[in-house]
């Protein structure tokens, strides 16, 4: 749809960035935390040690200044769970309270809206070695570290998210580094959908738990969303595209918001002898509770075509993974997108169409957790790093949604990938996502140094214009 006129972004509209524990704190052992699986899995080879990261933990001050000073609304960062309970569950860390207590009031200060993820790709180690989340006591570790966080942190805090693409950790979890995950399948096993399975039901007990203990604070999960397209007008291929959408994105949505499995993934499921076993206080759980909000994360669209089922089932790749579901889907490259330097294809137009899609199955505000770009970045010898890749790529996602609010859809903020610098997933610090640059690189830890790269100053009159002048 055309639009004559755009609407203008809201007024309270939360212009922030994003980061995660692990990828950024460092400090891993420090102040009493405990190991997550983060700390003890094998760090692939030529990427940067997560021990330091890039020390978010000591330099947190210097960091929220330069977010205050490009004019942040938000601060999406997530809590590291052995910090708070170095074993997982039983003993709290006041150390780590207090890290986190530090970290909220300094964004406060700024009048900058903290935004918590609990969960962010980092199991407590201890509960790693009691089966994680394929034990349904998982459910109740969850509880309990929920209950602490809207605890201490719940006078403070009213944006919460559960679980970080929880939809990524069950397609991809080997790549993301999580244990518990074969390698190399398509991770269509009962095992996996068993985990998969138990963080559905703990993050709607999280969801209730906020609305019992803090009836001012808002909720909602925050997986990968990339609609799904099909190669072809092929009936097959949107049939296809049907499937893929249902495994990859509404699963996960459907039983966020109505508490209830897709009804094409449970059939795939129930094909390939892959269900979970569903207790009945699970479904009572997951049909109690509700998301205020979808935060989500999107960084491109998926293709596919029709699989005929000849096709051995298979991952290959991360977050933007090909993968192939015997039967069901496959997917393919899009040729009509151009691809980052590590080969994710850039897709501005699909986020308003994943956007458009999202609000009119489920109806709720959408909140971006993440969007960007992961690039190759210079340090010039005056100190500027000049990323207009960056820019070119927030600019064009940002007009999108602006287009998608013009559309009616009700967007609450944005809040892309990453706020400084930190290590990717699995590619390390080589991969770039930050406003703000950190001097180091996989093999040294460097000076730790940050700076401000051409895109701070752009996002900064960016929000200073409440989206309003998107111009270099
Ligand atoms: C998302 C994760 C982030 C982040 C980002 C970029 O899937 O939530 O933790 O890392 O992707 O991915 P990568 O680091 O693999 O480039």
């Amino acid at each position: 749809m055309l639009h004559k006129t755009l609407k203008p972004f809201p007024k309270d509209f939360l212009w922030g960035a994003s980061t995660s524990a692990y990828q950024v704190e460092g400090a891993a052992l420090e102040d009493g935390k405990g190991p997550s699986c983060q700390d003890v899995k094998e760090i692939p080879e030529g990427t940067a040690d997560l021990s330091v990261s890039v020390d978010h933990y000591h330099h947190y001050k210097e960091d929220i200044a330069l977010m205050a000073e490009m004019g942040f609304k938000s601060y999406r960062f997530s809590i590291s769970w052995t910090r708070v309970l170095p074993n997982g569950t039983g003993e709290v860390n006041p150390k780590g309270i207090e890290f986190y207590n530090n970290l909220i009031d300094e964004c406060l200060k700024y009048d900058i809206e903290p935004i918590v993820t609990m969960f962010h790709f980092d199991m407590p180690a201890a509960l790693d070695e009691r089966g994680s989340w394929s034990r349904h006591d998982s459910v109740d570790w969850f509880a309990e570290y929920a209950c602490v966080l809207f605890e201490n942190f719940g006078d403070r805090v009213k944006y919460w998210l559960t679980i970080n693409e929880q939809n990524m950790l069950t397609l991809v979890g080997p790549v993301i580094g999580t244990l518990h995950v074969p390698e190399g399948t398509a991770n269509l096993t009962k095992e996996i959908y068993q985990q998969n399975h138990h963080q559905l039901v703990a993050q709607a007990k999280a969801m209730q738990l906020c609305h019992e203990m803090l009836p001012d604070a808002k909720i909602g999960p925050a997986p990968n969303i990339s609609l799904v397209y099909p190669a072809s007008s092929k009936p097959e291929d949107v049939i296809a595209a049907q499937n893929f959408n249902a495994l990859r994105n509404w699963l996960y949505l459907d039983a966020y918001v109505f508490g209830e499995y897709n009804n094409l993934a449970w059939a795939y499921l129930e094909e390939n002898d892959a269900l979970p076993t569903v207790t009945d206080e699970d479904r009572t759980i997951m049909k109690a509770a509700k998301p205020d909000f979808i935060g989500f994360n999107y960084y491109n669209t998926a293709t596919v075509e029709a699989s005929d089922g000849s096709e051995a089932a298979g991952v290959n790749g991360d977050q933007q993974s090909h993968q192939t579901f015997p039967g069901f889907a496959k997917s393919v490259d899009n040729p009509n997108l151009v691809k980052t330097e590590f080969g994710w294809e850039i897709d501005p137009v699909g986020f308003r169409a994943t956007v458009r899609e999202m609000y009119s199955r489920y109806r709720l505000p959408l909140l971006v957790t993440e969007n960007g770009l992961g690039a190759y970045d210079t340090l010039t010898e005056d100190g500027k790093i000049h990323d207009n890749y960056r820019i070119e790529y927030l600019r064009q996602h940002i007009a999108q949604i602006q287009l998608a609010i013009s559309d009616g859809v009700d967007m609450l903020g944005y809040n892309p990938w990453s706020a400084v610098d930190l290590i990717s997933t699995h590619e390390g610090i080589r991969k770039r996502y930050g406003f703000i640059y950190v001097d180091r690189t996989d093999e040294e830890v460097g000076s730790l140094k940050r700076y401000r790269k051409d895109s701070f100053f752009w996002y900064q009159k960016v929000i200073a214009t409440n989206g309003q002048d998107l111009k270099d």
